[in-house]
């Protein structure tokens, strides 16, 4: 991605995930908006939105962060929210025997004392393969990869569910669950 798709793929992350009060604009439950109302939104700010570029964006995101509807009129962030506004209605999925979490090695005491907890995001986000959980603890610092007993976590009663960009999603993480 060129360095204006990254930015503007960050602007975005900002809005549809976190803070569209910022800009003034509300996502509904599922944390669509319309492409209209939030171009006009950023304008309002000055900030430029190309229907073209956040297109192009959504095509390219290298995880897939965004969708747009099947209308083509609304957008939305596919995971990753820390906003009360929006509450992802996401199926339940059984998981794989293992997933995998991503997080610093100056984390890990608290983890191993507290469990994974979601901080604010809804969720703790895990991922299928060790090479991207390595690449998501990278962004922290010295990276760590823990293996998460996912499967039997399923089995003793706790929900996952799998965002469309296939990033697994689960409220909290004992620590018995973490190897
Ligand atoms: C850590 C990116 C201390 C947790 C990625 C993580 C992901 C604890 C950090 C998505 C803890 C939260 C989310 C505890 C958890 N004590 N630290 N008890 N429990 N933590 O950024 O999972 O590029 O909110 O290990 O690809 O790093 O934005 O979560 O290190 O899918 O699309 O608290 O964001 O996607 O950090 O990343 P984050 P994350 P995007």
């Amino acid at each position: 991605m060129s360095k204006h798709y990254t930015e503007i793929s960050k602007y975005l992350s900002f809005v549809l995930r976190h803070q569209p009060g910022a800009i003034g604009i509300t996502l509904d439950t599922e944390g669509w908006v319309d492409i209209t109302v939030l171009i006009a939104a950023a304008a309002k700010i000055g900030k430029t939105l190309a229907i073209d570029v956040i297109r192009e964006v959504v095509a390219t995101s290298d995880k897939k962060r965004f969708a747009i509807s099947e209308d083509g009129l609304r957008i939305r962030a596919v995971q990753g929210h820390s906003t009360q506004h929006v509450d992802i209605n996401y199926i339940e999925q059984v998981p794989p025997d293992f997933l995998y979490h991503g997080t610093a090695t100056r984390f890990l005491d608290s983890i191993y004392e507290q469990g994974l907890i979601s901080g604010s995001r809804h969720y703790v986000h895990l991922s299928q393969d060790k090479q991207t959980a390595l690449a998501v603890g990278s962004r922290h610092g010295q990276p760590a990869v823990l293996t998460i007993k996912a499967l039997l976590m399923h089995e003793q009663g706790f929900k996952f569910f799998r965002a469309e960009n296939g990033v697994w999603l689960t409220s909290v993480i004992p620590v018995e669950f973490i190897f």
